[in-house]
């Protein structure tokens, strides 16, 4: 399989700056080796530039650099159009607001190719807020409700061609819901679960029910991963941690079942801040799990396959 790396060095989205070191962590932390090794063809296109700044009457005051995220977007979904060009794209954050780019211009791609295309959000937040509904103003949190369509982006983010629909997008890992978010999912067909989900079902079961939904109807899957996913006491390197995350055990068994699925065709890799980070280790960390999303194993093992 080919591989490309693309930097996303976005750091305006979030509340506090350092995402923007977070594509040059990924290669100190050897993510080109790391694929390499595994028989995988790697091509680093280097970090994305983003475009000249549009002029945008902002819909609410406290709203944190809407003309740079909006910029950011509308670069984003074109390099990421461009880099799924047969290939499996990695995108190197940068925080999570460029997936309202990344998202987009996969589902382009998907769209064109026929098939239909599914989200796999691992975070704390679920990063549905609308413009209208951010209380923070933080756009890192606005993503998800952007690229399913919902409205309140009008005018400010690029109009949206190929919006994912919400029963595509499942999400697992979350444990901070603000109550705007909380009303706008309910009923809104996204799959949320909940930390008290995964502690009751297993995160195995979980995550093997979705990928039967993704292969039963032959999509495409982009896996979007925030590093406060991670429980921070194994993942420091992140301005938002939340208690009670994933553990290193959980969040490499989900990457080694979506290595087995064989429906992975893109990646997000956000929100990691090196200036918080601890010698490297959470970057390292990110970068051994993409290795097992890449296919690294312990032992051989016999690959689980689909009925569908
Ligand atoms: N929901 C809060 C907190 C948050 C969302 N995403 C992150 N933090 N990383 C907000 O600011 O929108
Ligand atoms: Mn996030
Ligand atoms: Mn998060």
């Amino acid at each position: 399989m080919k591989v490309r790396l693309l930097g996303i060095p976005i750091e305006d989205g979030a509340g506090r700056m350092g995402c923007e070191m977070g594509p040059s962590a990924y290669r100190t932390a050897g993510i080109v080796e790391a694929i390499a090794e595994l028989d995988h063809e790697v091509e680093d296109l280097g970090n994305v530039t983003r475009g000249p700044l549009p002029t945008i009457t902002p819909p609410h005051p406290h709203l944190r650099r809407l003309p740079e995220i909006a910029a950011w977007v509308g670069t984003v979904t074109e390099a990421a159009y461009r880099a799924s060009d047969g290939a499996l794209p990695v995108f190197l954050g940068g925080d999570h607001a460029l997936a309202a780019g990344t998202v987009p211009g996969v589902a382009r791609r998907a769209a064109e190719d026929g098939r239909p295309l599914f989200v796999l959000w691992l975070d704390a937040h679920t990063d549905f807020h609308t413009l209208d509904t951010t209380q923070s103003g933080n756009l890192h949190g606005t993503p998800v409700a952007y690229f399913t369509g919902a409205h309140g982006f009008h005018g400010c983010y690029p109009p949206l061609s190929h919006p994912v629909p919400p029963g595509n997008v499942t999400m697992v890992g979350i444990r901070s819901v603000d109550p705007a978010e909380r009303r706008a999912l309910s009923g809104s067909g996204v799959t949320v679960h909940d930390m008290r989900a995964l502690d009751e079902h297993g995160v195995g079961s979980l995550v093997w029910r979705f990928l039967e939904r993704v292969a039963a109807a032959d999509g495409r899957l982009h896996v979007s991963l925030d590093v406060d996913f991670l429980d921070p006491s194994i993942a420091p390197g992140v301005g938002t941690t939340a208690p009670g995350g994933a553990t290193f055990r959980e969040a490499h068994l989900i990457m080694e079942m979506l290595h087995d699925s064989g429906l992975v065709s893109s990646i997000d890799l956000v929100e990691l801040n090196p200036f918080l980070d601890e010698r490297g280790r959470t970057a390292t960390l990110m970068v051994d799990l993409l290795a097992s999303l890449m296919g690294r194993t312990v032992m051989d093992r016999p690959t689980r396959s689909f009925a569908a």
